[in-house]
């Protein structure tokens, strides 16, 4: 034993490199994983039944339809817009930006999510501030469609970073009475949208402090580049929500996502939606819980 030891590598039989190459292959798989596991998700109660059912007795806001001038995309772009109850210039309102999935446009999440009727509800029971939400085309090209295959759609999907950021926003808030401070900015959405808010709200923390990526897709950034400056995040960020559900055939995303953040110690709230799949039933929860902690300090 002592003489195999003290040969050098080059010096061992083809047998005894198999041997130890075995020997040291679990070894190297414990090396490859994190030191610590990532942190377990918070649990979240589901919401209460009725909360995405329309209620005669309370006040409602409105949906309506807006066009404005995309001077990056060079066309008119529509996108839905909701005002709270009572809604009035009198004061300022602060803004949530909701981005739809791969499938869909403005009109998704009115369609599916309805964010009209939860937040109507919500208003009503007192758990929500009073704010905004934009609903918009996150699709920023002339001709693309949902009807095209995924790689012709992905540019236009990151083109959406500079009609939201240059075209839109500006829009929004010459239009409403909104206030344009970043801690009355938020950015949230489902899957391709999720992907979208991760990469473009990390991405410009000056202008959004309250970042939502809800079953988030591929389109979300690698590590390295969703996440340049753990610290600044840390820093300005006022809440950072990542939710999932575990059936989801994305769910590896989302995980991903939480052990980078925890790995880095960029605080987040993370939701995993036990049994949830790709679907409305969890984004309307994510909408559900995400919305209540928002333009609060402290968000929980
Ligand atoms: C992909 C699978 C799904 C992808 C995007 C999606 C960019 C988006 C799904 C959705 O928005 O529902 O590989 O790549």
């Amino acid at each position: 034993m002592f003489r195999f030891i003290r040969k050098r590598p080059m010096d061992l039989g083809f047998a005894q490199i198999v041997v130890l190459t075995l020997l040291a292959l679990p070894l190297s798989e414990l090396h490859a994983q994190s030191p610590t596991p990532p942190s377990s998700p918070i649990a979240f109660m589901s919401p209460p039944q009725g909360f995405d059912l329309p209620r005669e007795s309370i006040a409602h806001g409105k949906l309506e339809l807006v066009e404005y001038d995309s001077t990056t995309v060079g066309i008119r772009r529509k996108a839905r817009v909701y005002t709270p109850p009572g809604y009035s210039s009198e004061r300022k309102y602060p803004v949530l930006y909701l981005l739809h999935g791969i499938g869909g446009d403005e009109n998704e999440w009115a369609r599916e999510g309805h964010p009209e009727v939860i937040l109507d509800n919500l208003f009503a029971d007192l758990k929500v501030v009073p704010m905004i939400i934009v609903l918009p085309n996150g699709r920023a090209a002339r001709d693309v469609t949902s009807r095209d295959p995924i790689p012709q759609q992905s540019p236009a999907f990151a083109a959406f970073e500079n009609d939201l950021l240059i075209d839109l926003i500006p829009f929004i808030e010459k239009t409403y009475s909104v206030r344009s401070d970043r801690e009355s900015r938020a950015l949230a959405g489902l899957s391709m949208g999720g992907g979208q808010s991760l990469n473009f709200g990390l991405g410009h923390l000056d202008t959004f402090a309250w970042v939502g990526g809800f079953s988030s897709a591929p389109n979300t950034k690698r590590p390295e580049e969703l996440l340049p400056d753990a610290d600044e995040a840390t820093r300005k960020l006022k809440l950072l929500y990542v939710g999932c559900g575990d059936k989801d055939f994305l769910f590896k995303i989302s995980q991903d996502v939480h052990a980078l953040l925890d790995q880095k110690k960029v605080p987040h709230v993370y939701n995993v939606f036990p049994g949830g799949q790709h679907d409305f039933r969890v984004w309307k929860s994510d909408l559900y819980h995400f919305v209540q902690m928002l333009f609060r300090d402290p968000a929980l």
